[in-house]
C-alpha cells in the first residue's frame, strides 16, 4: 500500500466555455490571490504552481443541437486531460483550478485512465447543488458544465466521453455525490436509470452530513485512489456568492467543514477539481478564500482534538 503522493501540482484552467455566465475563466487566479499555494505550503506539502493551460476565446454562441460551444470545450478539456495525467503519472497529487465544470471530464477522464494504468479502482466524489447529468436531448440550457457526469458514464459526444481511451470512462458506481438541490426533470430521469449514489440536502437535513459522508466513504481501501470534485456552488449561497449559479439551502460552513475534514480523514485525496468559482460574482474574494479554505482542511487542517 502506498502513500498518496505528497507533491502538489496547481493547475490552471481559466476557461468558462462550458458555463451558463463568462467569468469563471477568473477562478485560477482568485485562488492564488487567495493563497492556496501558501496555505498548502503550511501543510507539509511541495506545492508545484504549473501556471495556466492556454486554450480557445469564449466565442458567446448559442448552442447549435444541443450543445454550447462544443469545439472548444473538447479543446479545453483535452488539455486539462493531459496535464492531469501527467501530474498523476509523475506522482504527484494534480489539483485543477477551474473554470467551470465541464472540465471534469477532462480531469476526471485522466484519473480514470491514470487508475486503469497502475490498477487502481476510483471513488469520485461530486460536490454540488446540481447533478451535471444532462445530454444533449434533455438539457434545458445547452451549457455543457450541467453534462460533465453523464459524459463520464458514457452519454455524450463522442469526443467528451471516450477521453480516457474507454466508454464509459467510469462505471456509474464509481460516483457519490454530495450537496444535490438543483435537478432538472429529464435530468433526474438519468440519474435514477443509472442509479448514481446521491445523498442530497434532503438526506443532509435528516441524517446529518456525518453520516453522509460515512456512507459516501465506506468501502475505500489502500488500493482505492479519491477524486473530490468540488463546484463551489455546493456551498450555501450565503457563505459563497462567488458563483454563477446560485442555489439556497446548501451545506453551511461546519457542514462543509466537516465533509472536508472527513475526506482527509480517509487518507485517500489523490486528485482534486476546484471549479465554478466565479469571481465577477463574489464579494472581496470572500469565495475563494472560503474555497481555499475548505481545500486546505481536505488536506488535514484540523482543530487540535485530533491528532
Ligand atoms: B454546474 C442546469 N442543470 O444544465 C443546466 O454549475 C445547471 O457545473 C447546470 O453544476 C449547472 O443548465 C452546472 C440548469
Ligand atoms: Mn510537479
Ligand atoms: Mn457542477
Ligand atoms: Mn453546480
Amino acid at each position: 500500500a502506498s502513500q498518496p503522493p505528497r507533491i502538489v501540482d496547481l493547475i490552471g484552467v481559466p476557461t468558462d466555455v462550458g458555463a451558463s455566465a463568462r467569468g469563471a475563466s477568473m477562478g485560477p487566479e482568485a485562488l492564488r490571490v487567495a493563497g492556496i499555494r501558501q496555505r498548502l505550503e503550511a501543510h507539509d506539502l511541495v506545492v508545484h504552481d504549473l501556471g495556466n493551460v492556454a486554450g480557445p476565446a469564449n466565442p458567446w454562441q448559442p448552442p447549435v443541437d444541443g450543445y454550447r460551444h462544443l469545439d472548444e470545450v473538447v479543446a479545453w478539456n483535452q488539455l486539462a486531460h493531459d496535464a492531469v495525467h501527467a501530474s498523476l503519472k509523475a506522482g504527484h497529487l494534480p489539483i485543477m483550478l477551474g473554470g467551470d465544470h465541464c472540465l471534469g471530464v477532462g480531469s476526471i477522464s485522466a484519473v480514470a485512465r491514470h487508475c486503469r494504468e497502475v490498477g487502481r479502482k476510483l471513488r469520485v466524489l461530486w460536490l454540488d447543488a446540481h447533478a451535471d447529468f444532462n445530454t444533449s436531448a434533455i438539457t434545458p440550457s445547452g451549457n455543457i458544465h450541467g453534462m460533465p457526469v453523464a459524459c463520464l458514464c458514457g452519454l455524450g459526444p463522442q469526443s467528451l466521453t471516450g477521453m480516457s481511451g474507454e466508454v464509459p470512462a467510469i462505471p456509474s458506481k464509481a460516483i457519490r455525490q454530495i450537496g444535490i438541490r438543483s435537478v432538472d426533470a429529464g435530468e433526474k430521469r438519468l440519474v435514477h436509470e443509472q442509479d448514481i449514489e446521491v445523498f442530497d440536502m434532503r438526506y443532509i437535513d435528516e441524517m446529518g452530513m456525518r453520516h453522509a459522508m460515512e456512507l459516501a466513504l465506506a468501502t475505500l481501501d489502500d488500493r482505492t485512489h479519491l477524486h473530490v470534485s468540488f463546484d463551489v456552488d455546493f456551498l450555501d449561497p450565503g457563505i459563497a456568492p462567488g458563483v454563477a449559479t446560485t442555489v439556497p439551502g446548501g451545506p453551511t460552513y461546519r457542514e462543509a467543514q466537516l465533509c472536508m475534514e472527513m475526506i482527509a480523514d480517509t487518507g485517500r485525496l489523490a486528485s482534486l477539481d476546484v471549479v465554478e468559482l466565479n469571481p465577477a460574482f463574489d464579494l472581496r474574494n470572500q469565495t475563494a478564500e472560503l474555497a481555499v479554505d475548505l481545500v486546505e482542511s481536505l488536506f488535514g487542517k484540523s482543530t487540535l482534538m485530533r491528532k
